[in-house]
């Protein structure tokens, strides 16, 4: 019957593709535009990746531009990643450019899913695992079971490096920072949270502060800036873009 060879395809297939994605090179948490970006670099280079993420559409806050008025502001270092990932843009001022967030968030997930990433929507990592004192894998589940408090174990997701590209709230970094004795590479040892809005020393702040911050986790994007306790940026997007650009080349260099 047609109605059970539908049914047959989705399970037989999306188990395939969760049973292949069991043993990672990287696991990567947050499918804002710095996590999709470092996973296009990463699957491009040859590395086994997948990104999980919480909502049902990955993209994080690059869909929405700023209030909404779906524009985003690339600056000209960044401009290099916009033209990899063949996305319009318009020049705005000697410094500026603008795309279309709709067609530029797209474009980024377009392009890491046929660079060889999966991308896992409607999970969320809610804690990861711990291997001799190394960030050795996730641990996920359905966003709709923690949504509900429903009681559910989640299941475990190994692999060689993990990235937190959360954003502004830092959960990775914030779940390994609250085990004893643990201490994040920042100044206080955890995570100190991010300041109020400077443009130009949040986009610098955040490329510097791309790194990894504990052994086997790495932090990306606004998480970054988060942890390091450097300035937020608002709605520009080129630092998102060249951190992403950043985690990926410390990656690639450390498994290849
Ligand atoms: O916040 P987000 O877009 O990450 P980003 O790459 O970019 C930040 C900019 O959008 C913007 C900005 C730049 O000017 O300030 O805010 O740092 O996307 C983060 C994604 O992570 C997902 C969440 O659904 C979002 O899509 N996420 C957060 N926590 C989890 C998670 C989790 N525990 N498990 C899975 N996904």
């Amino acid at each position: 019957m047609i109605e059970t060879q539908v049914s047959k395809g989705i399970i037989n297939t999306y188990f395939e593709k969760l049973q292949s994605n069991l043993d990672l090179d990287v696991a990567i948490v947050g499918g804002g535009p710095s996590g999709i970006v470092a996973a296009y670099y990463m699957a491009k280079a040859g590395l086994k990746v997948a990104l999980f993420d919480r909502k049902l559409s990955p993209g994080g806050g690059m869909w929405g531009g700023a209030m909404m008025f779906n524009q985003v502001v690339i600056q000209k270092e960044a401009m290099d990643i916009i033209n990899e990932f063949d996305i319009n843009s318009a020049s705005f001022n000697d410094d500026l450019f603008t795309i279309d967030s709709v067609e530029s968030t797209s474009s980024l997930l377009y392009h890491a899913v046929h660079a060889g990433a999966t991308i896992f929507n409607c999970y969320s990592v809610e804690d990861v695992v711990f291997k001799d004192n190394v960030v050795s894998g996730v641990v996920v589940n359905w966003t709709p079971v923690l949504r509900e408090g429903l009681h559910v174990d989640p299941l475990n997701i190994m692999a060689k490096c993990v990235i937190d590209g959360t954003g502004h709230d830092s959960e990775i970094c914030k779940t390994v920072a609250r085990k004893n004795g643990i201490r994040l590479d920042t100044e206080t040892g955890g995570v100190i949270g991010e300041r109020s809005l400077d443009v130009i020393a949040g986009e610098e702040e955040v490329v510097k502060g791309t790194k990894e911050i504990y052994p086997g986790l790495y932090v990306c994007g606004m998480a970054a800036s988060a942890v390091s306790g450097t300035p937020r940026m608002g709605p520009i997007f080129g630092g998102m873009l060249m951190s992403g650009k950043k985690v990926a080349d410390m990656i690639i260099k450390r498994i290849k």
